[in-house]
């Protein structure tokens, strides 16, 4: 070991740095309790901490930091959606994410890659068309491009006629992007704990009560505490938290698979997705293809990975690009979606008084953590709900003003 290296390693001089503090015992009581210490449960104690000075907050998680569907993404941002509501908030998500190394002084490796949804019949032509003109009224920049310009955005893609599903056109949406999901959540996690905002790894919630009709404590496995405000942040588990908080949501949970493959030398400029061929594929910044297909068929609570979803996602990657033959796949994985019937969050109210809810992502979830972070702490701040977070109220099922987001996805359901 050559002898500079032996001095930093054995010199007092030089300690490890730890950036997030040990956990430490759990308080009687805290002004916020957010259950859930993923990306967006992290978002919100953050902003909390920040711009609303409330930092006498635990955030609660019964695995590790970041361990749950945020670690489990294919971390895809893009605000390319159908719906002015999902345009707006997406796209709020993505200026936040854009400045975000910077505001966090933590690089999450944001990398704007444009991001291409591919058209293989005139229907989709048709909703790329419609997403391309709400995007552009709201100021969002796609538009629909056909074989001749995709060649030249995407080299590689295989855009001959004599396919199963020849490419008709695609969907551009120039500031799609990318970025190291894990880097977002411990990137939130250090400087809301360097605020104050206490972490809470390896703390399983085990009730929430209520008193008068209001969320009064969380009872967790290492004791209970009381508290004026909880935000529901568990992505894959929204309906069984919900339940202990006295309701039920419209939800139906559904195991989403990935995988990446070995590196390559970087050939792949954009994120390319298909509707037809169930597949979205882009490359990491290590060289990995990190690729996924349609949700499983069937609800369950379970992230094993399956060689059905291997097979079928090769054979529809080989069509658009047939010289990936001999590539290896490294690792495969599958997250746990929580899905509305409008394929839109809920974000807001609950029937308990001072209890919030952050749910029902289904396959949306990373792209949405910087404005769903911002959006919930205003709420819990100011008791008011933001005009942005608005539309995806739980209620809206009641009444029948569903958001009609399906034609956005990049995943088949
Ligand atoms: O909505 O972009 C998306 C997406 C890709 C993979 C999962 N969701």
């Amino acid at each position: 070991m050559p002898f500079g290296l032996l001095k930093y390693g054995l010199s007092r001089r030089y300690p490890v740095e730890r950036q997030l503090p040990p956990r430490p015992d759990l308080k009687p009581s805290y002004d916020v309790v957010i259950i859930g210490g993923g990306g967006h449960g992290l978002a919100a104690a953050y902003y909390l901490s920040r711009y609303h000075g409330i930092t006498d907050v635990a955030v609660l998680d019964k695995g590790y930091l970041g361990g749950g569907n945020t670690a489990r993404n294919t971390a895809i941002i893009r605000s390319n959606y159908l719906t002015p509501e999902g345009v707006a908030f997406y796209d709020e998500s993505l200026r936040l994410f854009r400045g975000l190394s910077h505001e966090l002084d933590f690089n999450i490796l944001y990398s704007e890659r444009g991001h291409l949804t591919l058209a293989h019949t005139d229907a989709a032509i048709r909703t790329s068309r419609w997403r391309a003109e709400v995007n552009t009224h709201l100021g969002v920049e796609s538009r629909l491009v056909f074989p001749e310009e995709i060649a030249r955005i995407e080299p590689t893609l295989n855009l001959s006629r004599a396919t199963r599903y020849p490419v008709l056109g695609a969907l551009y949406h120039v500031p799609g992007a990318v970025a190291r999901h894990d880097a977002v959540a411990w990137g939130y996690a250090i400087r809301a704990a360097e605020r104050g905002v206490e972490l809470h790894p390896k703390t399983e919630v085990t009730a929430i009560e209520q008193t008068g009709g209001r969320v009064s404590a969380v009872v967790t496995d290492r004791g209970r505490i009381r508290c004026g405000a909880v935000i529901q942040a568990v992505a894959g588990m929204s309906s069984v938290v919900a339940k202990m908080a006295g309701f039920r949501l419209p939800i139906r949970s559904i195991p989403l698979q990935a995988c990446v493959s070995q590196p390559l030398k970087p050939f792949l400029n954009t994120i390319v997705v298909s509707g037809s061929l169930h597949i979205y594929v882009s490359q990491s910044s290590r060289g990995e293809l990190v690729m996924g297909s349609a949700s499983d068929p069937y609800p369950l609570y379970s992230s094993r990975s399956s060689l059905e979803f291997a097979e079928g996602l090769m054979a529809h990657i080989l069509e658009l690009f047939p010289f990936l033959g001999e590539v290896k796949l490294m690792r495969q994985w599958a997250g746990v979606t929580d899905m509305t019937p409008d394929f839109a969050p809920v974000m807001g109210l609950s029937p308990l008084a001072g209890y919030y809810l952050d749910a029902g992502w289904g396959t949306w979830g990373f792209k949405a953590t910087p404005a769903c972070g911002l959006n919930m702490a205003a709420l819990v701040a100011t008791g008011e709900v933001p005009d942005r977070i608005a539309p995806f109220t739980l209620d809206r099922f009641a009444d029948l003003r569903l958001l009609g987001e399906k034609g956005a996805a990049s995943v088949g359901h």
